[in-house]
């Protein structure tokens, strides 16, 4: 009995430091700070209600009005840096035993981004990988992990100049077996597109488009998964 009972304490403090957040944009290859133009949840839990708006850009994320807007070129890469707590060294950036997908989508705020709560079917996927080995269960997490916390995305040239949200999504499937279960980890970062195009993307939203019933959401990883599908349909590229 004692010994189950400090076995649970064990497994539930390894469970919350294995926790994380997006805390660091880059622009074209240049690193902009640690938290800097981005949305910031009040700690690293993922979000795991389908329905909620802390879908949208995590907990406290339907506004950014204490946050920087970054300005970047039509057709920038941006890249997002995500780690377990405040530190960039020292421990695996996202722990291992998170296995799932990394996805990144972009909204056009009406006005700025900063204002901008991103609910209605305004987002557009712009990225997205999952099972990149079904062999050696290679997830996109894993290169996550590899490359020190970081994912890269081009953003379409093609979109219009203007202001957006840019929604970068891994989703932890270790514990999604059935609903809820899968772990929605999300960092908003704020954006100033300048120059671009005149594209009208098809567009989704989130909450909304995601289900529990998804193939990609509630699902058993463990058992020789060969194929896996993302929730929230195609990646547009433009
Ligand atoms: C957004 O970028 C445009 C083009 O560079 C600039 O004119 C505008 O002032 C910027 N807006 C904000 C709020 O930074
Ligand atoms: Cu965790």
């Amino acid at each position: 009995m004692k010994l189950a009972f400090f076995s649970l304490l064990a497994f539930a403090a390894a469970s919350v430091n294995a926790h994380f957040t997006m805390q660091y944009i880059w622009v074209n290859g240049a690193d902009q700070g640690h938290n800097v133009d981005v949305r910031i949840p009040p700690n690293n839990n993922p979000v795991t209600d389908l329905t909620s708006k802390d879908l949208t850009c995590n907990v406290n994320g339907l506004s950014g009005a204490s946050t920087g807007t970054a300005a970047i070129p039509a057709g920038a890469t941006i890249t997002f840096e995500w780690h377990q707590h405040d530190q960039r060294t020292g421990e695996d950036a996202i722990s291992g035993g998170h296995k799932g997908p990394v996805q990144v989508y972009i909204a056009k705020a009406p006005s700025s981004a900063a204002s901008f709560d991103g609910q209605g079917a305004v987002w557009t996927k712009i990225y997205s990988s999952g099972l990149l080995n079904a062999q050696s269960q290679q997830w996109a997490t894993d290169v996550v992990n590899t490359n020190a916390g970081k994912h890269s995305v081009t953003i379409p040239a093609s979109l219009p100049a203007g202001q957006y949200l840019l929604r970068a999504e891994i989703i932890a499937l270790h514990v999604a077996q059935s609903y809820p279960g899968a772990q929605f980890y999300i960092g908003c970062a704020q954006v100033n597109i300048s120059g671009g195009g005149s594209a009208n993307p098809p567009k989704i939203a989130l909450p909304g488009a995601y289900k529990s019933t998804d193939p990609g959401i509630t699902v058993n990883i463990y058992n020789n998964l060969q194929s896996y599908t993302a929730p929230g349909g195609a990646v547009w590229s433009g």
